[in-house]
């Protein structure tokens, strides 16, 4: 029989090029297109940042690649990974699918973001279990990682070599760390979303390893839409450090694994420029990608998943 065990990893999905970010956007929308203005902003956005245009494609077949010799160190042979991502080719059901056309009948799903949110992990591993269920393919989950102690190993490191940016004349107190992950619908609150909670767990834990006391949480890159969504924003949160007398803020956008739009715009470019008017200066940590740590973290999880089903 065949006991090979497949390995969904489900990632955000990027445009293939400039020519598709309208059927991108138009996917991450539930299928209604933008209006110009919104596709000329986007496209805008993209052909800003630093590192390629779509750099979170690259990344995320690094991060696969990776993780899949992750897993062959554990146990070789026995995990065949494969993409499947929320807004782009390779889909969440193509991924699925191509297991099943591999004669794969055991898998685990896992995300590469580490807290859960039924509006972000929810949602890819609803998509992934409904179409396992179509294909009579049997599938777990990893719901979330945020506490693994090789993420926070490697997120304080990151924030300790971070705080060694502002040279050696700056004591690490005198610099605040922002922690910062992506903005949802406020409404995710009242129904109790354990997303909040991981997050402010993984700054705590962070922030304690790395020796931080001067911290806070923040928003950023919230939606464009009519609804409230999850505050403070981080641009609000550097203008409120500046007026409180605050000159160094290091960013830690522990929400997010890779270098992608979220991290090299709204960052790197938006609130970069943001704190330079306020006078602050800001630096950011570096993203995970295929730190070791993180590709460890993810295949630790993923082999103590397939054997709570043995
Ligand atoms: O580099 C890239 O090409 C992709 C960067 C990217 C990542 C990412 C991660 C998350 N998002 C989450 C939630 C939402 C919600 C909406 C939404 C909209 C967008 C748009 C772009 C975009 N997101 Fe994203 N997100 C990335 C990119 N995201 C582009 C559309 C234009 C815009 O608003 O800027 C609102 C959708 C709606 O209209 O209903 C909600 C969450 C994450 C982190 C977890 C994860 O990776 O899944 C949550 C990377």
């Amino acid at each position: 029989a065949d006991n090979r065990i497949g390995v969904l990893v489900m990632s955000y999905g990027t445009p293939e090029s400039m020519d598709d970010i309208e059927t991108y956007y138009t996917h991450i929308r539930r299928g209604h297109p933008p209006t110009p203005e919104q596709l000329q902003d986007l496209s805008s956005r993209y052909e800003a940042i630093v590192g390629g245009v779509f750099p979170l494609r690259a990344n995320t077949d690094r991060q696969v690649a990776g993780l899949q010799a992750a897993l062959d160190e554990v146990d070789p042979g026995r995990y065949v990974c494969y993409q499947g991502l929320k807004h782009a080719r390779p889909y969440i059901e193509d991924g699925v699918q191509r297991m099943a056309d591999d004669g794969i009948r055991e898998a685990v799903g896992i995300v590469l973001a580490p807290h859960y949110s039924v509006m972000s992990v929810g949602s890819y591993i609803k998509r992934a279990e409904e179409q396992a269920q179509a294909l009579g393919l049997q599938i777990r989950f990893v719901e979330s990682y945020h506490l693994h102690p090789k993420l926070l190993l490697a997120l304080s490191d990151r924030v300790k070599r971070g705080l060694a940016r502002f040279g050696a004349d700056t004591a690490p107190a005198e610099v605040h760390v922002l922690f910062s992950a992506h903005s949802l619908p406020a409404r995710i609150t009242e129904m109790n979303d354990p997303y909040p909670r991981q997050l402010l767990e993984t700054a705590a834990a962070v922030a304690d390893r790395a020796g931080v006391t001067n911290w806070s949480f923040t928003w950023q890159s919230a939606g464009r839409t009519r609804e409230p969504w999850l505050g403070p924003d981080i641009l609000d949160s550097l203008r409120e450090l500046q007026g409180k007398g605050a000159a160094r803020v290091l960013s830690a956008p522990i929400g997010f694994v890779s270098d992608h739009l979220e991290v090299l715009y709204d960052i790197d470019l938006e609130a970069r420029q943001v704190a330079e008017r306020l006078g602050l200066q800001l630096e950011r940590i570096e993203m995970l990608n295929t730190d070791p740590l993180y590709l460890e973290t993810l295949a630790e999880s993923v082999a103590a998943e397939a054997r709570t089903a043995a």
